[in-house]
């Protein structure tokens, strides 16, 4: 057992192969989808009931047993025997928190038995042969679940679309970053400069324009206002209830509240929206695909959950254009690279993700790499666990060298065809 970034005890797994050994922690969400796979607590007083021996003993007792002895090089019979022990649609029974971490762990170590990076790895088997590092979308504004402010909107993202290189991308980010930090405290004071879950700023504004006009202010004033775009996760879920959404205190159906997206996508020339409506709210989905789906990314993360079968759906429904892929919503590495396929077949761009609660595990900046993401969604930068995931890419970055493509102009054209 392990600490996440929020204090919640994290599972760690390591596996041993007989050229290399390799280790995976499991992140945890707070703002979660009611399909992802379940993850194991152990209730009670221990850790307020957050506690994970039981998930551990599951990888040590039922688990382990299994595994070992087997081929190290076959993720998917590895992972199909933890689907088959644990024998539920949701993996309640051995618990997300297990089979994940053992999954990933041996992706690790069968690249490190290999002799190849965890991204060149996972490349074989997405059968990728591209070299592209993703557009970072940083988070430097929290709200919703993940900060003690008043802000409905869960997450405010830079998107620097228009940078020449990944470290180019960081570089404006970071400048963004401070010189937002600069104008929040002369505005709002010193105590506004405290930091959310995911390291992105939690001042006391209550209105998401009012934030909006700010990060314009700090594009302006760092000379980016061309280069990056704003993104936004809404994680609607969070302010849903009894089939209204309320937000900055007024009331509205999905319809109504349809119009207040569409002004802010308008307004601020929004890159992204992320769950903007309910996860079983696939009318308003589907008429914001219809009216803004051409200019911008409409972005279903706990609408599909990282599913095949929700993807389908949602290209079928026109529902999004765009989808989240965390591995914990799913559980193996596997069914992680299913849906990247799916998302790939369906032509929806796809956002590999970190969770809100999260750790020194940069294992999702290779499979950024290694599934050709074009964009990668690691918080701001800021707090350790989330520049793990930047710091990796810039590793990669130098390694890949010329051979490494920045997606932002991928992602532009993208946005110019649609
Ligand atoms: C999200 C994530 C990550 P959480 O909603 O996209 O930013 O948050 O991990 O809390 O679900
Ligand atoms: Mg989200």
């Amino acid at each position: 057992m392990l600490l996440d970034s929020r204090g919640n005890p994290a599972v760690e797994a390591e596996v041993q192969t007989q050229k290399a050994t390799a280790s995976a922690i499991m992140p945890e969400g707070a703002s979660t989808g009611s399909l992802e796979a379940m993850e194991l607590r152990d209730g009670g007083k221990a850790f307020l009931g957050k506690g994970v021996k039981k998930a551990i003993a599951n990888v040590n007792e039922t688990i382990a047993p299994k595994l070992k002895g087997l081929d190290s090089g076959n993720q998917k019979q590895a992972d199909k025997i933890m689907l088959d022990l644990d024998s539920t649609s949701n993996k309640s029974r051995l618990g997300a928190n297990a089979i994940l971490p053992v999954s990933i762990a041996l992706c690790k170590a069968s690249a490190a038995a290999q002799g190849i990076q965890v991204f060149e790895y996972i490349g074989k088997l997405a059968e990728n042969k591209e070299s592209i590092l993703p557009v970072p979308l940083m988070n430097v504004i929290n709200g919703g679940k993940h900060a003690g402010d008043e802000l409905a909107v869960q997450e405010f993202m830079l998107v620097p679309l228009g940078a020449g290189s990944y470290s180019e991308a960081l570089q404006f980010n970071v400048e963004i970053y401070q010189t937002l930090k600069q104008i929040i405290k002369d505005k709002f004071g010193k105590s506004a400069i405290n930091v959310g879950d995911e390291g992105g700023f939690a001042p006391s504004i209550s209105k998401t324009e009012d934030v909006l006009k700010l990060m314009q202010l700090a594009l302006k004033e760092t000379g980016y206002e061309k280069q990056v775009r704003i993104a936004l996760d809404f994680a609607a879920n969070s302010f849903h209830h009894n089939e209204k959404y309320i937000f900055e205190g007024k009331e509205c159906n999905n319809m109504q509240f349809l119009e207040i997206v569409e002004g802010l996508i308008e307004r601020f020339n929004l890159a992204s929206v992320e769950d903007p409506f309910a996860e079983q709210d696939w009318q308003a989905f589907c008429a914001l695909t219809k009216s803004k789906g051409a200019k911008c990314q409409i972005v279903g993360d706990d609408l599909l959950v990282t599913s095949v079968e929700r993807i389908q759906r949602a290209l079928k429904l026109s529902a999004c254009n765009s989808v989240i892929i965390k591995p914990n919503q799913v559980g193996t590495v596997t069914e992680t690279l299913k849906a990247v396929q799916a998302a790939k077949d369906a032509g929806f761009n796809f956002i590999i993700s970190h969770r809100s609660g999260d750790s020194e595990d940069d294992f999702i900046a290779d499979l950024a790499v290694g599934t050709g993401a074009l964009q990668i969604k690691a918080g701001a930068p800021a707090r350790s666990e989330r520049t793990a995931k930047y710091n990796r890419l810039l590793r990669i970055e130098e390694m890949l060298g010329k051979k490494g493509e920045y997606a932002g102009k991928r992602l532009l054209e993208k946005f110019q065809n649609e």
